[in-house]
């Protein structure tokens, strides 16, 4: 069994080296892959499944050509957690719940959940991903949904920029209180653009980072996790 666990990449042009990069992947890796797993904030944000940029075309068919060539397996990140069913029906992926537990007993998350000492995010969260705030949506045109999600990235960047760096990153109570939850000993996860491996109390953390000099990712052949980052310029993965 061969996997490989990317997230982070926030593509929001085709034309990128995120996106060459990305392109690589799903060519010269996903023929030797069982299984993709991308585990959120693919892109730079996602309006909805409508989204007719260039940069959803492009994922669009990065999914569809991965998909022809391994499982693909998609979670939502706190910049893409509107992926739905059309998206999945449109490319052939997988969506996943926000955490998924492997087969040898690995949990997955984006990893944004897991930030408990962030409450404004927290709460930013709770209504993003309320049933309200999706019926305020079904009301927008693409033009008005593009111009909130700018108007919440600016005010995020704003934001994060002024919070100390122990808030942004995940609650070690957090982290263990999932791991029990779940009976698990690893956890991979994005978010925190903070790549490593943290070992507590016999339990693993992997922690995938985001791309930006290199592509950050884990792969998994034979049961062995490597935390990798390979230069995006033209490299396969
Ligand atoms: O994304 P990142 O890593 O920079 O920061 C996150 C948290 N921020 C977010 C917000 C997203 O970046 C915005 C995503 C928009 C794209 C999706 C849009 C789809 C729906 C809308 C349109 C269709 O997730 C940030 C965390 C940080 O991670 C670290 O964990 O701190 O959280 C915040 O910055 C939240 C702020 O602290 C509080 C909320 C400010 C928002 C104010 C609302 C302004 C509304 C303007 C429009 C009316």
């Amino acid at each position: 069994m061969r996997r490989l666990f990317v997230s982070d990449l926030h593509l929001d042009s085709p034309d990128s080296r995120h996106a060459l990069g990305f392109r690589n992947l799903i060519d010269r890796s996903t023929p030797d892959l069982d299984e993709l797993y991308l585990l959120g904030d693919i892109t730079e944000a996602w309006i909805g499944d409508d989204d007719d940029s260039p940069m959803a075309t492009f994922l669009r068919e990065c999914l569809i050509s991965a998909s022809k060539q391994c499982r693909v397996y998609l979670m939502h990140g706190n910049r893409d957690f509107l992926y739905g069913d059309k998206l999945s029906a449109d490319t052939g992926v997988t969506l996943m719940e926000d955490v998924h537990q492997l087969d040898d007993g690995t949990l997955l998350c984006h990893g944004d959940s897991l930030c408990t000492d962030d409450s404004q995010y927290q709460q930013l969260r709770i209504w993003l991903r309320s049933p309200a705030f999706a019926e305020q949506l079904a009301g927008m045109s693409l033009a008005e949904r593009r111009t909130l999600a700018g108007q919440l990235r600016g005010a995020s960047s704003r934001e994060t920029a002024n919070k100390a760096s122990n808030i942004t990153d995940v609650n070690a109570t957090a982290v263990r209180d999932l791991l029990r939850r779940y009976k698990a000993t690893r956890l991979i996860h994005g978010h925190t653009h903070r790549p490593g491996i943290h070992t507590v109390d016999g339990t693993e953390r992997i922690v995938i980072g985001d791309w930006n000099r290199c592509g950050w990712h884990v792969s998994n052949t034979g049961g062995r996790y490597e935390l990798q980052c390979l230069p995006l310029a033209g490299a396969p993965l």
